[in-house]
């Protein structure tokens, strides 16, 4: 029985800071996406995205065909870009979005065999080798991904096309793996997580037994990938199928423990566990979930809400290894963080989720993005450094500036799907409950017919207003790290118990409800098992994690650090800085330059005053040293 469920995408209106990044997705970053995936965005990256659904029509209509273009998951970034479109669609009608949306729908439906098969780059060439290469050759990920598209369209235009086609590809695969009894479960899962959502837009059950199935087939034979090998003579980058910490097989799914391996592909395993769990009320698969949330924001998490420390295989590493100049932690994880948590509220109503759900957002997602929309990180480290970042062997991961389109491009879209989509992970419902998760100016809407006006100046300003039409409850978050919080209802200090991070207070039409909380600037210690931040502070903000760069900071963040004695200082909001944000100062020393690389005299320092911004909008005012831990004293 689910404790709570996302309402959809389009019950919410976006104003305030959401609305300012709703917007941004909507004004650029799709439209500058589309003309990338057409190859038609000038100097970024080539897609072929496209061009390869038009050649895969051509290749089943028996025309001369181009080659396929791209990674082997390339079509991902048609279902993800679409699926961004829609959200978008359903809060902003648009007919020329909508003419492009179709246009490419047919593209991707002309690509589809008789049979429901559908990927460009086993339709293009290479038919023999579909389904022979489930470790690496993203075939059910591609899938997972139009899958999404698909329900997201139909949710916001009504029209069928689309998912009629990836219920089809769901019945392709049904007949595959459950029908023929076809081994093998995903290299990298996300078709689980989207099969649920085509189980509930279709009410198609094979789509729930579906995804059913590959959870709970994944681990059962660890072998499976080894088998699958010797009986193929070809590879995509040569995998190791052996390494079954990696591929999150090595034991059945419910008797995993440790977050282990590739991030993504980790947390898009787990959402499809903890959704599947809530839908089917299973226990033991929820607890297996709770243990492998507990692994993350216990151990291996980043203050940042980012995930995968490591950039051998973009993986988890082990606990407390979480080195902030090499750190990976794709901009994909931080969201795929979000999917799990969201997903995990539908077993357990705790605020711990909704905390590091805001948590990756405003840190690690927002990072992501240029301010423009219009250029992306894949990786987010938490300390850059030109000269060594970038350009260092063990560093060449970490960019210093965004690149505007990557030949690996799953971190762009998919961005801009999380954001078009934020009402979904913001607010949920139960019964005759709201609840919200995260404070997100604008209006929401809930199928139990209440109304919530949401005004707020957050992630800057900790005051939230709620307006409310209809009666019933009304769930807040309160996040852990406030301690005092003030609750009003009609201009009434109230006293509602806090529950487990949530304060549930009865409305009726025409109340208003608000809350304040005690939110000022705060240094933030990392435990003394983390080696990489011995020693060492973050400045935090709200949801907000700041961080120096050397623009504000005379050019150099390496000889600061940080006297955490004293309270640090919180600016006006200044709307000409970063697209407008607050900076923080803080009291620290500055040391002296050292003529030589070794010196057996002390570095002599200063006392200094710092300035911090935040982390999200680093990297936005060209090459600059950036750092999130500095030394204390
Ligand atoms: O494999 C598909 C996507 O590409 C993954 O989710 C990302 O981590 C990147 O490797
Ligand atoms: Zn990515």
């Amino acid at each position: 029985m689910k404790t709570m469920q996302q309402i959809p995408a389009k019950a919410y209106h976006s104003s305030g800071f959401m609305g300012k990044y709703q917007e941004l997705v909507r004004r650029e970053m799709i439209p500058y996406q589309y003309k990338v995936l057409r190859d038609e965005a000038g100097n970024a990256e080539k897609s072929g995205v496209f061009a390869n659904f038009i050649n895969a029509g051509k290749t089943l209509r028996g025309e001369n065909a181009e080659p396929f273009y791209g990674m082997v998951f390339q079509d991902s970034d048609a279902g993800k870009w679409l699926e961004a479109a829609a959200y978008s669609l359903a809060a902003h009608p648009d007919e020329q979005l909508e003419r492009e949306c179709d246009e490419l729908i047919s593209l991707i439906a002309a690509a589809q065999d008789e049979d429901g098969y559908l990927d460009t780059r086993f339709t293009i060439s290479d038919r023999d080798k579909r389904w022979t290469n489930l470790l690496e050759a993203h075939e059910l990920y591609c899938a997972g991904h139009l899958m999404e598209g698909a329900c997201a369209y139909f949710d916001a235009t009504g029209k069928r096309e689309f998912l009629d086609v990836m219920e089809k590809n769901a019945e392709h695969i049904y007949r595959r793996f459950i029908v023929e009894k076809a081994e093998g479960y995903p290299g990298h899962p996300e078709i689980e997580l989207a099969l649920m959502k085509m189980y509930r837009a279709t009410g198609n059950r094979h789509c729930l037994e579906l995804a059913e199935h590959f959870i709970n087939c994944r681990g059962v034979d660890p072998c499976y990938y080894e088998k699958e090998k010797e009986k193929r003579d070809w590879t995509v980058w040569g995998n190791n199928p052996v390494d079954h910490d990696y591929q999150q097989n090595g034991k059945p799914v419910r008797e995993q423990s440790d977050a282990m391996g590739h991030a993504v592909r980790a947390v898009y395993l787990y959402t499809g566990m903890a959704d599947l769990a809530a839908e089917t009320g299973d226990s033991e698969l929820f607890a297996a979930c709770r243990r492998l949330w507990e692994s993350i924001v216990n151990r291996r998490m980043y203050i940042t809400g980012g995930i995968g420390s490591t950039v051998h295989g973009e993986a988890f590493s082990v606990d407390y290894d979480l080195p902030s100049d090499t750190a990976y932690s794709e901009t994909c994880a931080a969201i795929g963080l979000m999917f799990f948590a969201s997903r995990m509220l539908e077993n357990e109503i705790n605020g711990e989720y909704g905390d590091i759900m805001e948590t990756a957002f405003y840190n690690t997602v927002l990072a992501g993005i240029q301010l423009d929309g219009k250029r992306f990180f894949y990786v987010n480290p938490l300390e850059a450094l030109p000269g060594i970042s970038g350009v260092s062997p063990t560093h060449r991961h970490t960019l210093t500036t965004r690149p505007g389109w990557y030949a690996c491009a799953c971190c762009p879209p998919n961005a801009a799907r999380l954001i078009s989509s934020i009402g979904q992970y913001a607010y949920g419902e139960k019964g005759d409950t709201v609840f919200c998760h995260l404070y997100a100016a604008g209006d929401a809407e809930f199928s139990n017919g209440i109304r919530l006006r949401c005004e707020t100046e957050y992630p800057y300003d900790f005051t939230v207003n709620y307006t409310v039409s209809g009666n019933g409850r009304l769930a807040v978050r309160i996040p852990a790290r406030c301690g005092k919080y003030v609750i009003r209802k009609n201009g009434n200090n109230i006293s509602p118990e806090n529950k487990s991070g949530y304060v549930y207070i009865e409305i009726s039409d025409g109340d208003t409800v608000t809350v304040e909380l005690n939110d000022a600037p705060r240094f933030v210690y990392a435990s003394e098992k983390v080696p990489a931040l011995t020693g060492k502070a973050a400045l935090c903000f709200g949801p907000m994690v700041y961080c120096f760069e050397g623009v504000d900071n005379e050019g150099d963040v390496l000889s600061l650090s940080l006297d955490t004695s004293e309270n640090a200082s919180v600016g006006e909001y200044d709307k000409t800085l970063l697209g407008g944000t607050r900076k923080l100062t803080a009291k620290g020393f500055r040391r002296e330059k050292q003529s030589s690389l070794y010196s057996s005299e002390a570095p002599k320092k200063s006392p200094c005053e710092l300035t911090a911004v935040p982390y999200a909008l680093w990297g936005n005012r060209g090459e600059n040293q950036m750092r999130v831990w500095l030394n204390i004293g």
